[in-house]
């Protein structure tokens, strides 16, 4: 009977998990710009794919390390990694994220962090917009008002809610064009998806429910039945 309780519960969890509805995880890779690990900065090119889980795209930007400006006050947001869109002087560079699963018709919360900065010895870079497109939809600008008056850096978080539209979702982050935002210092960083709900579930049926609870209480029924047996059988005094 021992062997028995591991291969009942085993039946019961394979059937249910027959039944649960599919949610994928929401896998937005390396949204905070930490891999590859680099020790300084440097530029990358249009097209460049060097990014873990991205693409370079519209102009040259620089992925660096805090540690190359944390003395003048530019820092990552999130861990020690972040982008600057500007490149050195520029407007328009971006990056576009590798597909990433995604439930169709279930909705998400995109939550990322753009930079402005005030450099120690130059001053304010000024205030910064990043634009945003969704499965190469655009899907807003959002703008960071430099909130300095000294060296440091000011991140600010923006959220974006959209529904998935398939099974694979991209995102892509670009500095705009717009005289209004700098040609200088334009941070990205610490990109993050969250599902916020499934889209209606297809399964399970009402009918496959029952069905399932009318097989899980037979098995239960032949359990206590056999256990009921069992223990007959061994109160029964040996006639041995
Ligand atoms: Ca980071």
């Amino acid at each position: 009977m021992r062997a028995a309780r591991p291969l009942f519960a085993a039946v019961a969890l394979a059937t249910l998990a027959g039944l649960a509805p599919a949610v994928a995880q929401a896998s937005l890779v390396n949204g905070g710009f930490e891999t590859p690990d680099v020790a300084s900065w440097g530029l990358k090119h249009v097209g460049d794919t060097s990014i873990t889980g991205w693409t370079v795209v519209g102009n040259t930007l620089s992925f660096q390390d805090s540690a190359a400006f944390a003395h003048l006050g530019v820092v990552a947001s999130e861990g020690h990694q972040f982008l600057e869109l500007s490149g050195v002087v520029g407007r328009g560079g971006g990056v576009r994220s590798d597909p990433f699963a995604t439930v169709a018709g279930a909705s998400y919360r995109l939550a990322f962090d753009i930079g402005a900065f005030f450099v120690g010895g130059q001053g304010s870079y000024g205030n910064v917009t990043v634009d945003l497109w969704i499965d190469g939809q655009a899907a807003g600008s959002f703008t960071n008002l430099l909130g300095l008056s000294s060296a440091g850096s000011d991140w600010e978080t923006q959220t974006v809610d959209f529904v998935a539209a398939g099974a694979f979702s991209t995102v892509e982050f670009r500095s705009s064009l717009l005289t209004s935002s700098s040609d200088l210092g334009v941070g990205l960083d610490n990109i993050r998806l969250n599902e916020l709900t499934s889209p209606p579930p297809a399964v399970p049926e009402p009918g496959s429910l029952a069905l399932v609870a009318a097989g899980l209480g037979a098995l239960a029924l032949r359990r206590i039945a056999t256990l009921r047996d069992n223990r007959g059988h061994h109160a029964a005094p040996s006639s041995a």
